[in-house]
C-alpha cells in the first residue's frame, strides 16, 4: 500500500490517493468524518478551526460502501480558500519568515522571497490528508479487532507521569477530558499554561502517546534497516510538521536504565494469550518486530512558530532586520496532535499487516492471518 496528499493550506481542497488497498473492507465516510472532527477539536486550537467543518469526499476506489481494490481517492475541501491554481490572488507579501518555520529554509532552497509560496504546503493542514488515510486504515485493522488510542503526557512543563495499563483505560479516562489528558489531576495546570500562553500571545509544545492493541507478533523485521517497524514509525512520526521527538515503549526512561530491571521478561504462554510479559519497556517491538504487546509510541511537538509577539528576523527584500511575520495561529495543538499520530501509527501498522499477509482481498487475507496464528500458537 502507498498513498500520496496533494493541496495547499488555503487551496481549493485537499486531496489523497491511496493505492495497493485491499478488496472487500467495509469504510464508512462518518468514520473518517469523526476522526476529521477529533483532529479539530481540542483546547489551544486557533480561529481557522472555528471557519472550517472538515469532511472528506470520497470519490472512487469504493462501491457501496466497500472497496473494490482500486485506488482510493479522498477529497476534503477548504472553506478558507484563497489560492487559485490558474486566477491570480490579491494576498500580500510575506517575506519575514518565521523563526522554527519552513519559511526562511524553503524560501532559500525554492528561490523564493513571497513565504506564501513555501508556507502554503509546508503548513500542518496538510494532516487533514493523513487522517482520512489514517482512518481507512484504522477500518481495515478493526477487521483484525486492532484498536489505536491515544492521550496527552505533557503541555510545555507541565507533564504527567501516570501511565495507561490499556486503551480502555486510555478511552475512559479521555473521555470527558478537555485537553484528551490521561492524568486528570495535570489537566487543569496544562489547561492554566495554555491560558498564560494565549494571553502572552505566545505557543506551547507538548508530548502525545498512542497505544495500538491487538497488533500480532511479526509485523516488520531485522532482515534490513527500513524493514524495521520502529524505525517506520519514528520516520512517520518524525514527518508531522512540528514534531522533534520520538520514543517507543517507556523511551528515555528505558534507556536510562539498568537491563536487568527494565527488560521485559518472559513467562510461559497461556491458551490465546501467547507468551506472558509483566511489563512493556520495549513498547511491543524487539529487533524491529512486533512481539504481541501493544505498540505505544510517545511524540513531542515543538511550540507553534508563528507567535503573536514576534521575533527577530530580516526581510528577505531588503536584508534589514525586522520583526516575523504575524499570521493567524494556534496556541497549542496537542489535542490534535494526538489524532494525528494515532492515524499515522495505523498506516505504518495496514503497510506492514499487508505486507505480511497479503493485499488483494480482505477474504485471503482473513485466511492467511488465521492460518499464521494458528501455526504461532
Ligand atoms: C491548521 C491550519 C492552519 C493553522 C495550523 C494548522 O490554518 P491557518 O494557517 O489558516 O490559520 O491553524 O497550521 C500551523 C500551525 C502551521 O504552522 O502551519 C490545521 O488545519 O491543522
Amino acid at each position: 500500500m502507498r498513498f500520496l496528499t496533494a493541496g495547499e493550506s488555503h487551496g481549493k481542497a485537499l486531496v489523497a490517493i491511496i493505492e495497493g488497498f485491499p478488496k472487500g473492507v467495509k469504510i464508512e465516510e462518518s468514520f473518517i468524518n469523526n476522526e476529521l472532527k477529533r483532529r479539530m477539536q481540542g483546547y489551544g486550537r486557533g480561529k481557522r478551526m472555528s471557519i472550517e467543518s472538515d469532511r472528506v469526499d470520497i470519490v472512487s476506489g469504493l462501491r457501496n460502501k466497500v472497496t473494490l481494490g482500486s485506488p482510493i481517492a479522498m477529497i476534503v475541501e477548504n472553506k478558507d480558500y484563497s489560492i487559485f491554481a490558474q486566477e491570480k490572488d490579491t494576498l500580500p507579501l510575506i517575506s519575514t519568515p518565521r523563526p522554527a518555520h519552513a519559511d526562511l529554509a524553503g524560501s532559500l532552497k525554492y528561490g523564493d522571497i513571497d513565504i506564501r509560496n513555501i508556507l502554503e504546503r509546508s503548513s500542518a493542514r496538510e494532516t487533514v490528508m493523513r487522517v482520512c488515510v489514517g482512518a481507512v486504515c484504522k477500518q481495515f485493522l478493526l477487521n483484525f479487532n486492532i484498536q489505536m488510542a491515544s492521550f496527552v503526557v505533557g503541555v510545555g512543563k507541565v507533564r504527567s507521569k501516570l501511565r495507561p495499563r490499556s486503551i480502555k483505560d486510555i478511552l475512559k479516562k479521555t473521555k470527558k477530558s478537555k485537553l484528551s489528558f490521561f492524568d486528570h489531576t495535570k489537566e487543569l495546570l496544562a489547561i492554566k499554561e495554555i491560558d498564560k500562553a494565549r494571553k502572552e500571545a505566545d505557543t506551547l509544545g507538548g508530548i502525545v502517546e498512542a497505544w495500538a492493541e491487538g497488533v500480532p507478533p511479526g509485523l516488520g523485521s531485522f532482515m534490513h534497516l527500513d524493514r524495521r517497524l520502529d524505525a517506520q514509525i519514528a520516520g512517520y512520526m518524525m514527518s508531522i510538521p512540528s514534531v522533534k521527538t520520538v520514543e517507543i515503549g517507556s523511551g528515555l526512561e528505558y534507556v536510562q536504565s539498568r537491563g536487568s530491571f527494565s527488560h521485559d521478561k518472559i513467562y510461559p504462554k497461556k491458551p490465546s494469550l501467547g507468551f506472558i510479559r509483566k511489563t512493556n519497556n520495549c513498547g511491543g517491538i524487539e529487533g524491529g518486530i512486533s512481539n504481541g504487546e501493544p505498540i505505544v509510541v510517545r511524540v513531542g511537538a515543538k511550540p507553534i512558530p508563528t507567535l503573536g509577539v514576534p521575533l527577530d528576523s530580516v526581510d528577505l527584500a531588503t536584508n534589514r532586520k525586522k520583526k516575523a511575520s504575524v499570521i493567524r495561529s494556534d496556541t497549542c495543538v496537542v489535542v490534535a496532535l494526538r489524532v494525528i499520530v494515532e492515524n499515522m501509527l495505523a498506516i505504518v501498522l495496514t503497510e506492514n499487516f499487508l505486507e505480511k499477509f497479503g493485499s488483494d482481498s480482505l477474504q485471503e487475507i482473513k485466511r492467511n492471518y488465521t492460518s499464521y496464528l494458528k501455526s504461532i500458537s
